[in-house]
């Protein structure tokens, strides 16, 4: 036997191998899109199934690249699924390239975007390209795939050396001082600590100014006495240092001044079914919070030490210490209490300004 075909001999069965690759495709996909909402260290598995999924994929993509590879370079083996199947290959092999590439700190001039926005720009493209995939391509998975213990122990020498990988890619990061080096659990790098915060806004969340003569702050719902305050009314004396997480890679820790929401919710008087605060900006866009985690958020109307500019949120935006920048909502011009989270919060933040 000469050496390629004996190192065919020890590959899992084809089946098994396609079969895993749709699994952890599947789990890469499934924490890949949950960790958005992960930005509290007590969920950090998340990330960690994420990394040690993902790079579990691409030695399975060298065992399966090696068996098509003679039925893709002979052009008359091609059916109509085979350019679909190459375009695939090629997504998944980019979506592996830019997740590593973003954990070590690899620069890459994209203009706005980040190495972090294409791997997630090229996973969620593979789930849709492995459907179409598989329709053309299912072939059910045999009790004979699954049977051999040699089989049992390489899958398990895959899981290790993925979390050792994981593990090293981070050491190099430390070890050359690239920009990842200050990553946190959640893959987001530091901003210099004087920097000023980018204003990062969603799709066309982009109101104009606020007029303060105008504005007011509502707190209603589930509440004995509605409230609505003007700017003036805003008794900014809560200090919170906080870390805002932005999902598209960057944090930073900045000192935050403004009002406890919940002073405000003592004064609207919770009522006992209340469960669920919902903060919602002028634009529409809105997130909501457990009751006892809003009662210690806070409407910040300072950043630094100096008041608020517009596009950091003027007159005042949420400070949520623990969730991720997205829900730290901006222009805040309304407060409801709830029994439930306000699903509408799923289309804005999808659609808001649009
Ligand atoms: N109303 C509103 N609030 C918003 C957003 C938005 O698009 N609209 N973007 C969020 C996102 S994604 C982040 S990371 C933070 C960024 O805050 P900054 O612009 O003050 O840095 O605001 C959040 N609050
Ligand atoms: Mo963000």
């Amino acid at each position: 036997m000469s050496l390629r075909a004996r190192l065919a001999h020890l590959d899992p069965p084809p089946r098994l191998v396609d079969w895993s690759l749709f699994a952890l495709v599947g789990l890469t996909a499934a924490t890949g899109l949950t960790s958005f909402w992960v930005g509290h260290p007590s969920d950090a598995a998340i990330f960690w199934i994420h990394a040690v999924a993902g790079l579990s994929i691409p030695p399975l993509l060298v065992v399966k690249f090696r068996r098509v590879a003679g039925r893709v370079r002979d052009r008359r083996a091609w059916d109509r699924a085979t350019p679909l199947s190459i375009l695939l290959a090629a997504v998944a092999v980019a979506a592996a390239a830019t997740g590593v590439a973003w954990a070590v700190g690899v620069v890459v001039p994209l203009g706005f975007w980040t190495l972090l926005n294409l791997h997630i720009l090229f996973g969620l493209l593979l789930v849709p390209l492995l459907l179409v995939h598989l329709r053309a391509r299912y072939r059910p998975l045999r009790r004979t795939d699954v049977r051999e213990r040699r089989v049992a122990l390489q899958y398990a020498g895959l899981v290790v050396a993925a979390g050792v990988t994981s593990a090293g890619l981070r050491w190099l990061a430390t070890l050359f001082g690239t920009p990842a080096a200050t990553r946190r659990f959640t893959g987001s790098r530091a901003l210099d600590s004087d920097a000023d915060l980018p204003v990062t806004s969603w799709v066309a969340d982009d109101p104009d100014p606020v007029d303060p003569t105008t504005w007011t702050l509502s707190v209603g719902g589930l509440v004995g006495r509605p409230l609505e305050l003007g700017v003036d009314d805003l008794n900014s004396t809560a200090e919170r240092q906080a870390l805002l997480d932005c999902t598209s890679g960057w944090y930073a820790e900045r000192d935050w001044r403004g009002v406890r929401l919940g002073d405000l919710l003592d004064v609207a008087g919770a009522s006992e079914d209340a469960a669920w605060v919902t903060v919602r900006s002028v634009t529409g866009y809105r997130w909501s919070l457990p009751l006892d985690e809003a009662r210690d958020a806070v409407l910040a109307t300072h950043l630094s030490g100096e008041r608020l500019d517009h596009g950091h949120g003027y007159p005042i935006r949420l400070v949520a210490p623990g969730r991720r920048g997205f829900q730290w909502v901006k222009w805040v011009e309304g407060i409801e209490v709830r029994r439930r989270p306000d699903p509408r919060q799923w289309i804005a933040i999808f659609v808001s300004g649009l």
